[in-house]
């Protein structure tokens, strides 16, 4: 298995108001069932493996419950996120409104405004009582250049394709941040090795040979 191909694992976080669908969506992709009720408080990770584009992860993702405002528990998993699914009910615009706060907080503790984030408006298949409409979910969800997506846990609709655009911002978001760190390396080894870039020689050549430098 080469580098590229190693199992790569990710954390992802899922969050929004009480009541949404967050633990039934969870559900529907780590385990493939509908759990028409779930106790409200309680706050869990899973762990699933898949395949994204070629390429194996495991996901690590933490189904939230809480309804409090910002503790250090948040703050903790804010932190050690990688990506976060911001979920709402589209029978619910206060549950939009309140992503709010909670995508100025991520921004804030990840110091990144392009943070991979997937806004989901869940419960679709409650057309009737739509209270939010695709055109201002999809306002939203564009100020935040983050993808929007309908779902329903209930029908599973959209659950995977939701999950799977997450995992794949992450994919590419590490990716370059490995980039750039084995840039950062060959540069520094360039620096520290005689006659592979012009500092070193540029430094003999400035000090006229004379100082104690140790270049090997
Ligand atoms: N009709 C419908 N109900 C849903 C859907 N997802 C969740 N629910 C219901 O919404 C309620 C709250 O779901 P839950 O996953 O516990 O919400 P959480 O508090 O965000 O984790 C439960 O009664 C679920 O049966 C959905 O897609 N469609
Ligand atoms: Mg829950």
């Amino acid at each position: 298995m080469d580098k590229l191909q190693r199992r790569r694992e990710y954390h992802i976080v899922v969050l929004g108001a009480g009541g949404v669908g967050k633990s039934c969506l969870t559900a529907q992709f780590v385990q493939n069932v509908w759990i028409e009720s779930y106790d409200p408080t309680i706050e869990d990770s899973y762990r699933k493996q898949i395949e994204v584009d070629g390429r194996q992860c495991i996901l690590e993702i933490l189904d939230t419950a809480g309804t409090e405002q910002f503790t250090a528990m948040r703050e903790l998993y804010m932190k050690s996120g990688q990506g976060f699914l911001l979920v709402f009910s589209i029978t619910s615009l206060t549950s939009l409104t309140e992503l709010h706060e909670l995508r100025d907080q991520i921004v804030r503790i990840k110091d990144d405004p392009l943070v991979p984030l997937v806004i989901v408006g869940n419960k679709s298949d409650l057309e009737e009582d739509r209270a939010v409409s695709r055109s201002r979910a999809f306002q939203v969800s564009q100020s935040w250049n983050a993808p929007y997506y309908e779902t329903s846990a209930r029908a599973r609709r959209n659950v995977d394709e939701s999950f799977v655009d997450l995992c794949k911002q992450i994919i590419r978001k590490d990716m370059a941040t490995r980039q750039v760190r084995e840039m950062e390396k060959l540069d520094r080894g360039d620096r520290h090795r005689p006659g592979r870039g012009g500092r070193k020689r540029k430094k003999k050549f400035l000090d006229g040979g004379n100082s104690r430098c140790n270049i090997l």
